[in-house]
């Protein structure tokens, strides 16, 4: 086509020179004329503007030819329009030539055209033949796709299939193998049952022998339990006489006593009136009746014929002295409670506490001295001594009342001050407040004031050193705060002695 737009101005042109006065005429706006031509070429028609040249019009001599040919033209005229016609002739033939090079042209155009145009439409009905090639070819895919997992699904079944009758097959072999062993099990069972059952046969025979044996046994522990009993209660008689004994021995050396001690008085005090009971209310009157020798006598309470051991000291100052306290070697332990003070506690001959009921009673019954006879480690002694010493009653927690010190033992008295009542480790009485408690403190029963300068019922510590014991033995103002006492003893005897 682009060929053909480029080739019609030139065939324009050269058709404008030769083609004159065939078709139809027009005229343009510029006054130029124009012919236009139109060629058939089957269903389609082709249109030709050729425009015509002033020059090419004929000369004034060829307007006219009538003129000439009626006025008796000239032989040259004649060969001119000859030679113009040979000119237009070829012209023409030019033309034609053209023409049929225009028709070959538009002819080949035409078919180029028809051959694209059927290109065309063969290329689209392929291109739809190849699309509708595609899908088949995707649907073909995917059928071969679903065919593909079908057979896979098929073979996996069938594997499976497989696996569960190779499985199956396993178990029932398993199956056979337990049932086999199942019986040989229930085999052996049956043996052992009969054998157990034999066992049990003989184990009877031997359990009905062991009854027999036990029984027997039991028999025999019987008639040991009677021999034992019998020789338990023959030991019984035999402990029985030996304590018969003992006592009838220990009667018999009681009245040997009362037979020389009754000796001794009617040899010694001759003035004591036949038939009466010798009762002694302290150590002063068994001094009065004639025992001038230091020993444990029994004492009576005042106005009672309940009785205490005492020691009666018949050589120191004079003697005729009641012991309330001795200690001397540590052998009792004077932390006790206050009914053990009160009652007593100890060994008259050794160390003891004649007890505060008793202290009480004889001094509230007549008026007492008081003496306090220490020793030291060392061999030293000293003394305190008061005029006055007497105890209040339980219910005034045995108050000490004490006056009129006199002695070597400090130069002042250690005792605590009159008025001080007694507490041992159970009974706080002391003067020292604050859930302070010197009986706890400093151990033992004792007149404490907060505490006080003494306490001779603490612990016994044997050796004297000098080391300072809270709890232990003390007389402040004859060894300060060192407990360097090795002997105590308190004693009292009556003022009018
Ligand atoms: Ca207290």
């Amino acid at each position: 086509m682009m060929y053909f737009g480029i080739a019609l101005p030139f065939l324009m042109l050269m058709t404008y020179a030769t083609i004159k006065g065939s078709g139809s005429q027009l005229k343009g706006v510029n006054g130029m004329e124009r012919r236009q031509h139109q060629i058939q070429h089957g269903h389609c028609t082709y249109t030709f503007l050729l425009p015509e040249l002033d020059n090419c019009q004929p000369s004034v001599r060829s307007r006219m030819p009538n003129s000439l040919q009626r006025d008796a033209p000239p032989a040259s005229d004649n060969t001119q329009s000859d030679k113009r016609l040979q000119q237009l002739e070829h012209i023409m033939e030019n033309n034609t030539l053209w023409l049929h090079k225009l028709e070959n042209y538009i002819e080949e155009n035409v078919k180029t055209e028809i051959s694209e145009i059927k290109r065309n439409a063969v290329q689209n009905q392929t291109a739809a033949m190849t699309s509708i090639l595609t899908q088949k070819t995707e649907q073909t895919c995917n059928l071969t796709y679903v065919e593909n997992q079908v057979l896979n699904q098929t073979s996996r079944l069938e594997t499976q299939l497989l696996e569960n009758s190779l499985s199956t097959n396993n178990l029932e072999k398993q199956l056979l193998v337990q049932v086999q062993e199942i019986s040989k099990l229930n085999s052996k069972n049956s043996f052992l049952e009969k054998k157990i059952l034999e066992m049990e046969g003989k184990h009877e025979k031997e359990l009905q022998v062991i009854k027999e044996e036990k029984l027997q046994m039991h028999e025999m522990m019987v008639s040991q339990s009677d021999i034992i009993a019998e020789l338990d209660k023959q030991l019984k008689a035999s402990m029985f006489n030996n304590t018969v004994l003992q006592m009838q021995q220990v009667s018999l050396e009681r009245t040997v006593q009362e037979l020389i001690s009754l000796v001794s008085q009617c040899n010694e005090i001759s003035v004591t009136p036949k038939g009466e009971p010798v009762t002694f209310k302290d150590c002063a009157e068994v001094y009065k009746s004639g025992h001038i020798t230091s020993a444990v006598y029994t004492l009576n309470y005042p106005n009672s014929t309940e009785t205490v051991k005492a020691f009666c000291d018949m050589e120191t100052n004079g003697g005729a002295w009641t012991v309330i306290q001795h200690r001397k070697d540590g052998t009792v332990d004077f932390r006790k409670t206050w009914r053990e003070y009160k009652t007593g506690f100890g060994n008259p001959a050794n160390e003891y506490w004649l007890g505060n009921e008793f202290i009480h009673q004889i001094t509230t019954s007549n008026s007492y001295i008081m003496r306090v006879q220490l020793q030291d480690w060392e061999g030293n002694s000293a003394f305190a001594q008061y005029s006055h010493f007497h105890l209040g009653s339980e219910k005034q927690n045995y108050r000490l009342h004490i006056s009129g010190y006199s002695g070597t033992a400090g130069r002042m008295s250690s005792f605590s001050p009159s008025g001080t009542e007694f507490s041992t480790v159970d009974a706080d009485n002391d003067k020292c407040s604050g859930g302070c408690k010197c009986a706890q403190m400093a151990t033992g029963g004792w007149w404490f004031d907060a505490c006080g300068p003494s306490n001779l019922n603490g612990i016994y510590y044997p050796g004297g050193t000098n080391t300072v014991k809270y709890n232990g033995i003390k007389w402040h103002y004859w060894k300060g705060p060192s407990h360097g006492v090795k002997t105590t003893t308190m004693m009292i005897r009556p003022t009018d002695f």
